[in-house]
């Protein structure tokens, strides 16, 4: 059968050898990524072990520097390279079983512009020029250059999704009236959620930031500059998340030898991601003035609804799991749990992802409630459940893929040993993150407020209730800075010294359940999902944005607060 006849729902051959070049450019995305998780770790532990009273930081070193680094390149940096890394992997091997040059050329622009960012942006942090958090508010001042430095890893990043987009449509001129595959259809979705939020934030970035930091105005608007970042900063934790879930729909039913529960459900869960993810960013906002209360209802029956694609997942992925178990023989109501290969780490670091995500996603649903919020906004709370979504969740997913995906590209084998030790280090992030995320969800409760350093409070009497659990976290940052460095370890090894393979590596791509039923054509009809996205987007904004620029506030001259 040939490649433009066969289903494109059928699994293409597991093993799979990527051409030179693509090599090199998916290579390259992720060693800048695991770069950054080094960086991103260390300032990690640094900080960690200096706001739990372990140690007092050398000087010139700040613990809200510190936090910026942590921050910076490990939510923006690390994620964002290795996703589009990720996404090029599979785009290629789903689509054409390459990228073309004019993909690459994209895709190389994009990751140079990156890099420059990252670059000029670490050395402002280092510098101490720019000590104003990853989500960097207004009206603390950064120097320009961070900001400059912010829109090229922006920029940059579309010109990834660019690369994919022209690979895509290639595929679909050439392949009309077909269902794409859908490893290739999730990313492209991916890329439009994130394309569509990161307008905001460049909006807020060169209208608002540049020309205030470089003196041109002077004041900003505080209230219009954090709804544009929220715009963005929602739908950017589903940009970490989609990826993973991904992994979860596409690549997991093979590494468990079953099969895919249904191909037109993930697709209906990424469409409804870029229809909800959006117009919710007000919920992050339910404690600041100048927003109406209408609107931020609004915007909290919309992040309900987000949940449900999450939910969907859960479904799927449970349904999934014992489908292969039942497939391989298993009886009895739990006999298919017996069977998932819980040997194989690339299978069981996701899946210890998953487990946490069971609580993350039940306290997202605590933070997105309009009442519940005024008890949990700006403490460790909410610290919490961004290291059990984000930190462990997506990251863990990312580790699972790293462990096949770094010698699927360099040819290398994942052997035992390096296998075991990824088990190990999975099992060391899985613990450092409850030991950390646990003490922060009670501390939270108990009102100690997030984005502050080691401090007493002039001894108040309330922090007496934090002070049993600031140890715990404390030994949580070893933990998973050990956990980081054995990762990175194996990863240099699957990289370079792994003994190499004779045939092409696996690239694991399950196969669909049921092709009897055909995936419905509208859900690749962009056009119309983009359309009622922009709507959404105008429903929940449109007014309160007006407002903010018809009536704005007197505006902060900028803040140097380090
Ligand atoms: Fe969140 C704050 C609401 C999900 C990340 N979130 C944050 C911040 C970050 C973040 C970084 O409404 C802080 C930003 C800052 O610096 O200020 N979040 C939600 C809601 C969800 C949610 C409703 N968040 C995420 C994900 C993130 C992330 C995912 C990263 C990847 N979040 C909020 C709100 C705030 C917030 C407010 C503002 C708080 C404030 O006041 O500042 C939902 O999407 C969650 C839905 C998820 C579920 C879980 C489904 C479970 C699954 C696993 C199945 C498991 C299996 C394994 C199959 C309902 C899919 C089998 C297991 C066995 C045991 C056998």
């Amino acid at each position: 059968m040939n490649e433009a006849a066969m289903d494109p729902r059928e699994a293409r051959p597991s093993s799979f050898a990527f051409e030179r070049s693509d090599r090199v450019l998916i290579l390259a995305h992720l060693g800048v990524a695991y770069l950054a998780l080094f960086i991103g770790a260390a300032a990690g532990l640094l900080q960690g072990l200096q706001r739990t009273g372990f140690i007092k930081l050398p000087t010139p070193l700040g613990y809200y520097q510190l936090l910026t680094a942590h921050g910076v390149a490990l939510a923006l940096i690390f994620t964002t390279l290795f996703i589009v890394g990720f996404l090029f992997s599979g785009t290629a091997k789903t689509l054409d079983g390459r990228l073309y040059p004019v993909d690459r050329v994209w895709a190389w622009i994009g990751f140079v512009m990156m890099v420059a960012g990252t670059v000029i942006g670490l050395i402002t942090i280092l510098t101490n020029d720019a000590t104003v958090l990853y989500t960097f508010y207004a009206p603390m001042k950064a120097t320009p250059w961070f900001y400059i430095a912010m829109a090229l890893v922006v920029v940059g990043s579309w010109l990834s999704g660019a690369a994919i987009f022209t690979a895509y449509a290639r595929w679909r001129r050439r392949h009309r009236g077909q269902v794409s595959p859908l490893f290739a259809y999730m990313s492209v979705a991916t890329m439009i959620l994130w394309i569509i939020a990161t307008l905001g934030v460049a909006i807020e970035i060169i209208f608002q930031l540049i020309p205030w930091s470089l003196g041109w105005v002077s004041h900003i608007d505080v209230g219009l500059s954090r709804a544009l970042f929220w715009y963005f900063g929602h739908p950017l934790v589903y940009f970490w998340l989609l990826p993973a879930y991904i992994y979860w729909y596409v690549n997991i039913p093979q590494v468990i030898k079953g099969k895919l529960f249904s191909d037109s459900l993930p697709r209906l869960t990424f469409i409804l991601f870029i229809l909800y993810s959006i117009p919710v960013g007000f919920h992050h906002q339910l404690n600041e003035p100048g927003i109406g209360a209408g609107w931020k209802f609004l915007q909290v029956v919309l992040t309900m609804t987000v949940v449900v694609p999450s939910l969907m997942t859960a479904f799927a992925m449970f349904a999934t799991f014992e489908m292969a178990g039942r497939a391989q023989g298993a009886t009895g109501r739990f006999g298919w749990i017996r069977k998932l290969p819980w040997k194989d780490v690339r299978f069981f670091a996701p899946f210890l992802g998953m487990v946490m995500f069971i609580p993350g996603g039940a306290g997202g649903i605590v933070n997105a409630s309009y009442q519940m919020n005024q008890i949990v906004h700006n403490t460790l709370w909410v610290t919490g459940h961004f290291h059990m979504t984000l930190s462990s969740s997506v990251v863990l997913t990312f580790f699972g893929i790293s462990y096949w995906l770094v010698p699927a590209l360099t040819n290398r084998k994942l052997t035992w040993k390096a296998n075991n030790i990824g088990i190990l280090q999975s099992w060391l992030w899985f613990v450092g993150m409850l030991l950390m995320t646990v003490p922060m969800h009670i501390v939270g409760l108990l009102g100690e407020p997030r984005r502050t350093a080691f401090t007493t409070y002039n001894d108040s009497p309330a922090v007496q209730a934090w002070l049993p659990y600031w140890p715990v976290m404390g030994i949580a940052s070893i933990f998973l800075f050990l956990s980081t460095l054995l990762f990175l370890g194996t990863v240099i090894y699957l990289w370079w010294f792994a003994p190499r393979l004779e045939t092409a590596a696996e690239y694991p791509i399950g196969e669909a359940r049921d092709t009897s039923h055909k995936t419905p054509m509208i859900l690749e009809r962009w056009p119309l999902w983009i359309s009622i996205t922009a709507a959404l987007v105008l429903i929940a904004y449109a007014v309160p944005i007006v407002d903010m620029i018809q009536n704005p506030a007197p505006g902060s001259p900028p803040i140097r607060s380090w």
